[in-house]
């Protein structure tokens, strides 16, 4: 059989046992998208008028919910109609990083309750596995997925070396619930002597940092092409924020529009010429 990343989503999605990671998997098929819009605005109307334009065009939607600053829980209600009208999934970027007793109450309760609209979150293996149990206590029973940051794509981050191939090891001991990884590149090869490693590993890597029209900015963030990511890395989905939406404070809806579709054709493409390299 080849590496999963040579195969289709599809035949991906049938081996997955994670309500999340298949449903993302057959909604990347489904849409022909590997695209996840990633919106950090502070205005609940611009947060929804983004994703009401770039509905259509992604498999996922990326939320920072706490950086909305007149945050209502209408928000969600609105955020749930247009993931149902316009077929993607939510992940809440909320970088979880404390211990299992703590963690399990930041998902579950507090004014945001992520696990309740959340399909994907993500957490950093600094603490141990207990970050991994306590968020699987709350979100395993309601079938969401979990993805541990591996990689970062700023400068001089940390996650590196035998750090990233730590994060490996403890995605591979819990596998109904960490359904992948936040990472740069593939990580099939990572700790390959882990007795942990199963013969059908298949975990996402979504990545971020991904623009096409400039290679950073002025904050260490650094960003590679569709190309890059998808087919030179292997990566499954790109996350793509301002380079869809944009700088300026008014939502211009027609280049939030033509940018997401460009990005979709562009990772789609990537993710065709992939696969044909196995046929
Ligand atoms: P941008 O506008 O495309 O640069 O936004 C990138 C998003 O991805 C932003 O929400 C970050 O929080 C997120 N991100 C990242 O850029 N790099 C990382 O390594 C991780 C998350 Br982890």
């Amino acid at each position: 059989m080849p590496p999963a990343h040579l195969q289709s989503y599809a035949k991906r999605a049938e081996r997955h046992s994670n309500p999340a990671a298949k449903e993302l998997l057959e909604t990347i098929e489904r849409k022909r998208s590997n695209l996840c819009v990633s919106i950090d605005v502070t205005k609940q109307a611009d947060f929804l008028r983004i994703i009401d334009i770039v509905g259509p065009y992604i498999c996922l939607v990326k939320t920072h919910v706490d950086i909305i600053e007149d945050f209502e829980p209408t928000v969600i209600d609105r955020l749930k109609e247009l993931s149902e009208r316009d077929d993607f999934l939510i992940f809440e970027d909320r970088k979880f990083a404390d211990i299992g007793n703590t963690v399990a109450l930041q998902y579950s309760s507090g004014v945001y309750k992520i696990a309740s609209w959340s399909h994907i979150t993500n957490a950093h293996p600094v603490p141990g596995p207990s970050v991994i149990a306590g968020l699987s206590s709350v979100g395993l029973p309601l079938g969401r997925g979990l993805l541990l940051l591996a990689e970062m794509s700023t400068k001089g981050n940390l996650a590196t070396g035998s750090y990233t191939e730590q994060a490996v090891q403890m995605a591979r001991a819990h596998r109904d619930f960490v359904v992948g990884f936040i990472a740069q590149h593939r990580m099939d090869g990572v700790a390959a002597s882990d007795k942990g490693v199963a013969d059908d590993e298949d975990f996402l890597i979504l990545t971020p940092g991904v623009g096409l029209h400039s290679r950073g900015d002025s904050m260490g963030q650094q960003y590679r092409t569709p190309q890059e990511v998808v087919l030179e890395s292997g990566c499954d989905v790109i996350i793509v924020g301002r380079g869809i939406y944009g700088k300026g404070n008014e939502v211009d809806a027609e280049y939030v529009q033509g940018q997401a579709e460009i990005y979709q054709k562009e990772g789609w493409a990537a993710y065709e010429e992939r696969i044909s390299a196995a046929e």
